[in-house]
């Protein structure tokens, strides 16, 4: 089920109950990672916390800094303790696609710099096997287009350029967002290490053995799971 308003914010809570005095945190992007930077906020406020924040994005930076969050640069805060971030899908050995919110090169690389990669989903993004409901997003550089779009096809996919010829879509990174569709996705660290062999890809949504655990909010409860050993 779709994560109502108030399970996002009891989901946000609970991550935010992740979060210790002097942590550097990963802050995510999408509605699941903004309220957990709303409820973080308000820990902060709460208990003094010294902590410094590293945003995914310029919406989240923006949102982080009006709530009165201490954001740096990833330069200045090197490895982080803790990133929270929201999933568009999550299969059983949580691996995931994230990226629908156009935020996948810097969630990964902020994923990437933690030592601690936690996600928080509403129960609808849980599913058997990647890909079958939601197009895997590849960032690519705008030059590259014909060429991604050719190797993507040869890969299996059906790419389609998110906003369309007219209007692309343009990452906080400057690059274009080709979403594709796969029949389901059998060996995601294999897709994802051929579509990164692309002149062009920067960066695919797949997210393969980072999560660490994932909070899923289910009719207001949250249930944990762990990433088998
Ligand atoms: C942003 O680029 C995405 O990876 C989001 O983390 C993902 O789309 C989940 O977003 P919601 O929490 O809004 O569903």
């Amino acid at each position: 089920m779709t994560a109502s308003a108030d399970g996002l914010r009891v989901l946000g809570e609970a991550a935010a109950a992740y979060v210790e005095d002097r942590m550097k945190v990963g802050l995510g992007t999408g509605r699941a990672a903004t309220a957990f930077v709303k409820a973080l906020a308000e820990l902060v406020r709460r208990q003094s916390l010294r902590i410094s924040c590293v945003a995914t994005s310029e919406a989240t930076h923006s949102l982080a800094t009006e709530l009165g969050l201490p954001v740096v640069t990833l330069a200045e805060a090197g490895e982080l303790d803790l990133t929270i971030d929201g999933a568009d899908e999550v299969d059983p050995k949580l691996d995931l696609i994230k990226g629908l919110g156009g935020a996948l090169v810097r969630e990964k690389i902020v994923a990437a710099s933690s030592r601690r990669l936690v996600i928080i989903a509403g129960g609808d993004k849980l599913v058997d096997r990647l890909g079958v409901r939601t197009p895997l997003p590849v960032e690519i550089v705008p030059f590259a287009a014909p060429l991604c779009e050719r190797r993507l096809r040869a890969l299996g996919a059906a790419p389609r350029l998110r906003g369309g010829p007219s209007a692309p879509y343009v990452s906080d990174n400057g690059n274009h967002i080709l979403d594709c569709g796969f029949a389901g996705i059998d060996d995601p660290a294999a897709l994802d290490r051929a579509i990164r062999e692309i002149p062009g890809a920067v960066a695919t949504g797949l997210f393969v053995g980072m999560a660490e655990r994932v909070l899923v909010e289910e009719r207001g409860a949250v249930r944990v799971i762990h990433r088998a050993t």
